[in-house]
């Protein structure tokens, strides 16, 4: 069985392999996750790039979640060949459901799918502390499939991709959280994707224990109020995409103008 073609068929836009050993030493793989497993299958999926570029929030939420549907449903059709050929197999949530629990508090997922995407070759950190791929820069959407299979690995080897001296994301970074070379101030960044997430439902939820009757009836038809619902709805509750929208790497401008070939396959 090739685990490249059985992702590609079921809707990766890219994707390669590594072993699990590598993750596990590096404490990228939750232990007990999948005891059996050997081999990791890294599926990226593709934003588009004008909804990022888009000036309405709602536009690029809406794409995050197609996103995010197209890595679930990839994962979910890999899981079910390689089961239905006798392996065992988990796909590993993108994003949530995560563990809440004290110490980890949502931040740690059970797989860093930046590191095994990087172990497996389809692509590189970049001085956002994103996974960029040569196809599509930072806009991708992250997912692994665990597996008891055994596979092929080739050795990764990809120069980087952030264009030389380029800074772009760092200095756009509305909330000043990116520090270069992959640094990140979550807290900063937490803070501003986060404004409708569970942050802001906690600050909310405060200011109604402590308000009168009035105040109460007010908060009920704030905007905050209504974005929670829109957000319970949806499942999505990202406010900003700008170290995505701001990366030159992958994009057709970025290959026309500087004509790179590292950056073509
Ligand atoms: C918690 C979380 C966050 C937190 C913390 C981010 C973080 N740095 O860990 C916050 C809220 C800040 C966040 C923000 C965002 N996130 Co987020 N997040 C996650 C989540 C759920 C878990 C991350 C995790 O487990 N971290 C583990 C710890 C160990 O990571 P760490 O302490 O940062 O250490 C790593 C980095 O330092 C990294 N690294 C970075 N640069 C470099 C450079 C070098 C040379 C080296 C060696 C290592 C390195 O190496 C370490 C190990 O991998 C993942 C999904 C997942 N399960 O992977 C998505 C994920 C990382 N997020 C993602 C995205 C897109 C975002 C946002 C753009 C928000 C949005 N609109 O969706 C921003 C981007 C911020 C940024 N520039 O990094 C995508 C990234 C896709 C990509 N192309 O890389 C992921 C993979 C979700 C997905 N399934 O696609 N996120």
């Amino acid at each position: 069985m090739d685990l490249i073609k059985i992702a590609l068929r079921a809707g990766a836009d890219v994707t390669a392999v590594a072993r699990v050993a590598g993750l596990r030493e590096k404490g990228a793989v939750e232990p007990g996750l999948l005891p059996s497993a050997q081999t990791v299958i890294a599926v990226a999926c593709a934003h588009s790039w004008s909804a990022l570029a888009s000036a309405n929030l709602q536009v690029k939420q809406y794409d995050t979640i197609s996103a995010y549907n197209n890595v679930r449903a990839v994962g979910d059709r890999i899981v079910k060949q390689l089961e239905k050929a006798g392996y065992e197999a988990i796909s590993v949530p993108a994003f949530i459901p995560i563990d809440m629990a004290e110490g980890k508090l949502g931040m740690v997922g059970a797989v860093d799918h930046r590191a095994a995407a990087v172990d497996a070759g389809i692509g590189c950190y970049g001085q956002s502390g994103l996974l960029l791929t040569r196809e599509f820069g930072p806009r991708v959407r992250l997912g692994s499939v665990l597996t008891s299979m055994k596979a092929n690995v080739r050795k990764p080897s990809m120069k980087p991709l952030c264009p030389p001296g380029c800074t772009l994301c760092l200095k756009g970074c509305p909330a000043g959280a990116l520090q270069g070379d992959g640094r990140i101030d979550k807290h900063k960044c937490g803070n501003r994707i986060f404004e409708y997430g569970l942050r802001g439902v906690m600050k909310f939820i405060k200011e109604m224990a402590e308000a009168d009757r009035a105040k109460k009836e007010r908060l009920l038809r704030k905007f905050d109020f209504r974005e929670f619902w829109q957000n319970f709805m949806t499942g999505n509750y990202y406010y900003c995409f700008e170290c995505q929208n701001l990366c030159p790497a992958g994009t057709d401008k970025y290959r026309s103008q500087k004509g790179k070939k590292s950056l073509k396959k």
